[in-house]
Formats: structure tokens, sequence, C-alpha cells
């Protein structure tokens, strides 16, 4: 072991404990003679730990739990207690910000700040929730003088949660904090790649007063813990974020036993800078929006319409900074981490080496990156590719890594047009002083969330989700509850 080895295989010591086990009604459930999943650092390559790859019964267990905490104490906190519980949640992350965000830095390879962001970001979907369990109210309904009509919102049961690996623990707390909300349970299936966070939360959520087997963490591939969890008739919602591939898989299962969806799929975002764009406010926020997180975010903005008339001076200018940018461990915040497995590393790698046979010019980066005393881990320089066809593979394929389509465009029509043209419809920026055009953009560009001047400029309080193959609902703020209620209607004759 070299010096550098040396010191990230310290770094995962002086973590550890790594939570090892399943949480079902409860308790915590360990591999025991079943098989493993290895995780490992993607920033060193390094093992972390690993946890138990859980079974059918395991899922089977754990629904079963859901199913009985439902009718059971969980039932009986009045609301607004449960506000408090949800409260106490939000405010139990917050004290455990700095090891929880140290474990998700380690398991999913973003840099550290990143990763106190969305502990952040996750305490907040709880305290944000928190305010609304005594607020969800219903209607009455107008029948005449004989008759009285009252609608309610009922909790829908159990719901499954079905998370990547991308953002782990807020993606988990997105669905989590409405489901309960709502008055639901829930078993949340992490990834892979990523479980020890979800592990973590489904403790928390004990510690803060949630009755055992309201929360509930299968880990497990998606083959088998996953695909029980879709295809169990107990389980009346799954939240599904993924690929559109799995997506479609859920939705099928789901549908064997009627139970509605929430998707949040992939994306290839345009993004697109007019010509009379402030380019001093656009370029860091290109650059923001495409390579945060490794370009391992659905809504990033990965497709680049550029008005050809400032097309060159724009790339020069990405370029500079994007070459400039230091790649690095999480733990030491580089501008930008690891992908987060070798596989990702070769998808990656792959749409670029077939772009470069198609005769794509790659202005800068496109190889693997070799990090100094990081050798282990799964690196890609960030890349622009440019000027491309709009019906270039790389133009509309989801790539999934910090890979940057410039394609030039003439005018608003053809930014529509261009950024119209794909199946996905997640999200969109635009960079203009015209607010007739910025408005023009975000009326007719098919995206779930339109951002201007300022990609991911929305937070936790606004809704977010897909058209087109980008998904179905919305998750986040109000609407963000509406996936976790039924409406009840009573109606009473006067006689
Ligand atoms: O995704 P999967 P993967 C995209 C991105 C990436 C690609 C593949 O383009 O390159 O997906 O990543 C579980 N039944 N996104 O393979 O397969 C799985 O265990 C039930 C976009 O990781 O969609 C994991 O928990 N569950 C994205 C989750 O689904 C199943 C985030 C996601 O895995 C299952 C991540 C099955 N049959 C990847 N098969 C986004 N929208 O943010 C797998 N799973």
């Amino acid at each position: 072991m070299d010096a550098d080895e040396g010191r990230w295989a310290n770094e995962i010591q002086n973590a550890a404990p790594f939570p090892d086990y399943m949480v079902i009604d409860g308790d915590r459930v360990s591999a025991g003679p079943r098989d493993r999943i290895e995780t490992c650092d993607p920033g060193s390559g390094l093992l972390l730990h690993h946890v138990p790859a859980g079974t059918a019964d395991d899922v089977n267990s754990a629904v079963d739990a859901a199913r009985r905490a439902l009718s059971g104490p969980w039932q009986s906190i009045p609301p607004r207690s449960r506000g408090k519980i949800l409260w106490a949640i939000g405010e139990r992350i917050r004290g455990g910000l700095d090891r929880i965000a140290l474990i998700e830095t380690l398991d999913s390879g973003k840099p550290l700040r990143d990763a106190r962001a969305s502990v952040e970001r996750a305490a907040d979907y709880f305290t944000y929730y928190a305010g609304l369990t005594d607020k969800l109210e219903g209607t009455s309904v107008p029948l005449g003088r004989d008759k009285v009509c009252f609608t309610e919102r009922v909790p829908i049961g159990v719901t499954g949660h079905i998370v990547p690996w991308n953002v782990p623990l807020s993606m988990v707390a997105r669905g989590l904090a409405p489901a309960l909300a709502c008055g639901n349970t829930a078993v949340v299936k992490p990834a892979e790649d990523t479980p020890f966070t979800a592990i973590l939360l489904s403790e928390i959520c004990l510690e803060a007063g949630v009755p055992p087997g309201v929360v509930n963490v299968v880990t497990g591939t998606g083959r088998t813990a996953g695909k029980a969890l879709t295809e169990h008739p107990d389980v009346r919602h799954v939240t599904f974020t993924g690929s559109v591939s799995t997506g479609k898989t859920v939705m099928k299962a789901a549908a064997g036993h009627v139970a509605s969806v929430t998707l949040e799929l992939g994306g290839k975002s345009p993004h697109v800078i007019l010509r009379d764009a402030n380019l001093d406010h656009a370029v860091p926020d290109i650059l923001n929006a495409v390579f945060k997180n490794a370009g391992q975010i659905c809504s990033s903005g990965t497709r680049l319409l550029v008005e050809r008339s400032i097309q060159d001076a724009l790339i020069d200018r990405l370029t500079t900074k994007t070459s400039a940018m230091r790649l690095g461990h999480g733990l030491d915040n580089p501008d930008m981490g690891p992908l987060i497995s070798s596989r990702q590393m070769q998808n990656v790698a792959g749409h670029i080496d077939r772009a470069k046979e198609r005769g794509v010019f790659i202005v800068t980066g496109g190889e693997p990156a070799s990090v100094n005393g990081c050798e282990g881990g799964f690196y890609f320089q960030p890349t622009i590719a440019a000027p491309l066809d709009a019906d270039d593979e790389l133009a509309w394929k989801e790539i999934f890594g910090p890979v940057l389509a410039v394609i030039p465009i003439e005018d608003l029509d053809h930014a529509i047009e261009v950024g119209n043209c794909t199946p996905f419809g997640l999200a969109a920026g635009i960079h203009t002083r015209d607010i007739a055009k910025a408005m023009r953009f975000a009326r007719e560009i098919e995206a779930g969330q339109v951002y201007v001047n300022g990609y991911h400029g929305a937070g936790d309080t606004v809704p977010f989700g897909g058209m087109k193959q980008s998904g179905i609902g919305r998750e986040k703020g109000m609407a963000g509850i509406e996936q976790y209620c039924e409406i009840k209607s009573v109606t009473v004759t006067i006689t």
C-alpha cells in the first residue's frame, strides 16, 4: 500500500462503523447466511464495506411490517404530533450532518461541500413537510339541502421507494418525508452502490419517534429486492428514480396490481445561450449546470444550444475554465469528484470513443483522468464536444457523466425546435436579457422545470418532475404531497 492509498484507508477506517444491516420492523437484520453486496469508495476504489443482498422474503417481511404499522400506532398519532416527529427527524439529520456527509462522500464520491448541502436538503424536506401534516384539508361539495358531502385526504398505504446512487440520502428524503407526512408507511430499497445513508436515516426516524415498521430499509439488487418490492400486491405506490428502461419495468410491475407510480427518469436538458446573454454570468452557470456531481444529475444542462454568432467566443471561455478544473477525491473538495463506479466510467468512455470514431470534435477532455494519489478511483475528464449536429447521438442520448454537447442554433425558434427534439422533457435553461424571449421559451419548451438566467435555480419547495419519457408525477413542494394521498368523499343524506 503506498502513502496515498494509506491515507484513504485511514479515512475509511475513521468513518467506520458503516451500517451493514437492513432495518425491518425496527430491528437490525444483518446479512447472516445471505449474500452480501460490497460497496466501494469511488474516489480511491477501495472497499468501504458491505450490506446484505436482500431477498424477496426480506421484502415480504418489510412490507408486512409496514402494513401492520399502518393500522397500528402510526395511525393513532394525531397529525400535529406526526408533524413534530417529522420536525425532529430534520433536526436529528442536521445534528448528525458531519458524520452523515462524510459517509455520503465516501459512498458516492461527491465533494464534501455538496454532500453537506444534500444532507441539509434532506433535513429540509422533513421540516418542510412537518408543517403540512395538520393542513391536509378536504373540501365540501354542495349537493343541495338534503345532503352533506365532504372530502378528506387519506394515506395510500404502504409505499415503496426505489432510489438511485447519484444523490442517495436526499432522494430518499424527497419521497419519504411527504409519504410520512400523509400518514403512509414505507419500504426503501437504496441503490447497490450507495446503501449507507438510507440505513442511517431509518434509524434516525426510529430515534425521533417513528414507530417500528413505519420506515423499513431492504438493501439489495434491483433484480431481486427492487423487483420484489414493485411486484408486491400490498405496495400501493412506488416512487422510483433511475433510468428510463428500469422505470418502464417498474411501471409494468406496479400495473400488475394497479399501484400508482411516481417516476423520475432520465434527461438531456437543453441550456440555451442567446447572443444578448450576459456571458460573465452565463459561463460559470453553464459549467455548474453540466459538471456538478460529475454530470450525474438527471436534470443536468448537458445540451448547450448556442446562438451561432457567439459560439466561438463562448466555447473559448468554457474550454479555458474546463481544462483548469481540479479533479480529486471528494474529501479534498475538488472542483469535480469521481464517477460512481468503473461501470459508469466505462459507459461514459464508450459514448466518447464512439463519438470520436464518428468524427466528433472533442474540444477538451474526452478521456478517463488520472488523479495523483487516487489511482484506483473512477475519474473522467470534464469534456466538451463541439460543434455537434442535433441528431448526433452525443447530442440527444443521456450519458450521465461530465460531457457537454454544444449545438449551434440560429435563433430562439430554432432553439425551441432543437430543444424539443429528444424523447426527454425534464429541465431546460435559457440565458438572455430579453424577457419576452425568455417567457416564450418557457412557454414552448417541453420540460417540467425551466430556469431563466440561472440553472438549477429552484430548490426543495418547487415542484420537480419530467414530461415525456422523463417521468410521471411531481416531487418536492406542495405538489409532492399529491402522490401520497387518496381523496375519499363522504356523502350523507339527511333523512
Ligand atoms: O439505473 P437503474 P443504473 C440513469 C443514468 C445511468 C443509468 C443506469 O443514465 O447511466 O440510469 O444507472 C433499482 N426493479 N440514471 O443502472 O437500473 C436499482 O437497484 C426494481 C438516472 O444505476 O435505473 C437502483 O436502486 N428496481 C437517474 C435503481 O433501480 C430496480 C439516477 C436505479 O437503477 C430494477 C440513476 C428492477 N427491475 C441513473 N432494476 C436519475 N433519474 O436521476 C434496478 N432497480
